[in-house]
């Protein structure tokens, strides 16, 4: 068994009441590694809904690469809805930089509203990219010609092929598709690659985590799954934070992909390496959640940052040669 270890100090980030877009939730931040400093965009809810829903902004905090030590927070969401297809929230943001540039792809929620075309809900990945997490340009939504709800979209940090390699969930399953620009994307190949496993943690459904890291054996790529014990989602009511649905756990786990061929899975964990358990993961708006954007690799470590219980946000580590010595003896 082999799990992450959780920082003594957690949660190391907290709402804040007196900011009323984020006085309820901080959690399932982004993380990216800059000049040193370790910048956390993370997805928060306060007091504003839509229709029914607490919209979902990003903030953006700074620690230093001690993954822990907080510089600065800042007072005002660096990033919020703004497009037709975004007023219920901007969520779950991922980011991956390549050639210079850092892409965000977050879930745009356009609210619980049937779209009366294709007779679902509106759920799509977004794209924007930043050079400095100030100013950001927004791109549209990541693959418009897909029309299921899509979430939990990551970008490779590089080509692979000579084509850029996106990862995204519809419901249960992990998809790929590929494109040979980022300007103006076309994105195709659409292939279902990953699927829950029956009976296991993983069992209901599973998307990605962090954006892919590069190793020495092949991408390592965290992921989370959903176990579910008790009735089917559509019958537990819904609120303004979500479906409050006391059956479901959310775990992580890990899988090795291999460096030339996104479709190809190396290893996947049979166990997860973080599950709810202290109460700040098992207590809060949605329980028995740990939930990861980003994570980060400093001086051989790997920092993973997670939502807990959609209200706080935690760090978890490992020594990144730990881990690969546990992929590799097949023991997580
Ligand atoms: C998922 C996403 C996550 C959230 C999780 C648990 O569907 O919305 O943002 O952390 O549910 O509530």
């Amino acid at each position: 068994m082999f799990e992450l270890e959780r920082y003594s100090g957690n949660p190391i980030l907290n709402p804040i009441k007196d900011h009323v877009w984020e006085s309820k939730m901080v959690f399932n931040p982004a993380v990216v590694l800059k000049d040193n400093k370790i910048h956390v965009i993370y997805r928060a809810r306060g007091e504003h809904e839509f229709k029914g829903i607490l919209i979902s902004r990003l903030g953006h905090a700074i620690f230093k690469d001690d993954g822990v030590t907080l510089e600065k927070r800042f007072e005002n969401p660096v990033f919020e809805p703004e497009e037709w297809y975004e007023p219920a929230g901007c969520e779950d943001p991922r980011i991956t930089k390549i050639d210079g540039k850092y892409y965000l792809l977050y879930t745009a929620y356009s609210g619980t509203e049937i779209d009366p075309f294709l007779g679902l809900e509106r759920v799509n990945i977004a794209v924007a990219t930043t050079m400095d997490f100030v100013d950001w340009h927004r791109q549209g939504l990541l693959l418009p010609e897909v029309e299921k709800p899509e979430k939990n979209g990551v970008l490779f940090p590089e080509k692979i092929n000579g084509y850029y390699v996106c990862y995204y969930r519809i419901d249960p399953h992990i998809y790929v598709a590929y494109s040979k620009t980022l300007e103006h994307p076309v994105w195709r190949g659409h292939k279902k690659i990953i699927s829950p496993r029956k009976g296991m943690w993983d069992s209901e459904k599973i998307g990605a985590g962090a954006p892919p890291i590069k190793t020495d054996l092949g991408w390592l790529f965290i992921y989370h799954g959903v176990d579910r014990k008790g009735p089917s989602r559509l019958k537990i009511k819904k609120t303004g934070y979500g479906t409050v649905d006391y059956d479901r756990t959310y775990r992580l786990g890990v899988m090795l992909i291999d460096k030339n061929n996104p479709e190809k899975i190396l290893y996947r964990s049979e166990g997860f390496i973080l599950e709810p358990k202290e109460d700040y993961e098992k207590m809060g708006m949605i329980p028995n959640v740990v939930f990861t954007c980003g994570a980060a690799v400093v001086r051989e470590k790997l920092l993973v940052y997670y939502g807990g219980a959609d209200t706080v946000i935690g760090l978890a580590t490992c020594k990144m040669a730990d881990l690969l010595k546990a992929i590799q003896n097949k023991s997580i």
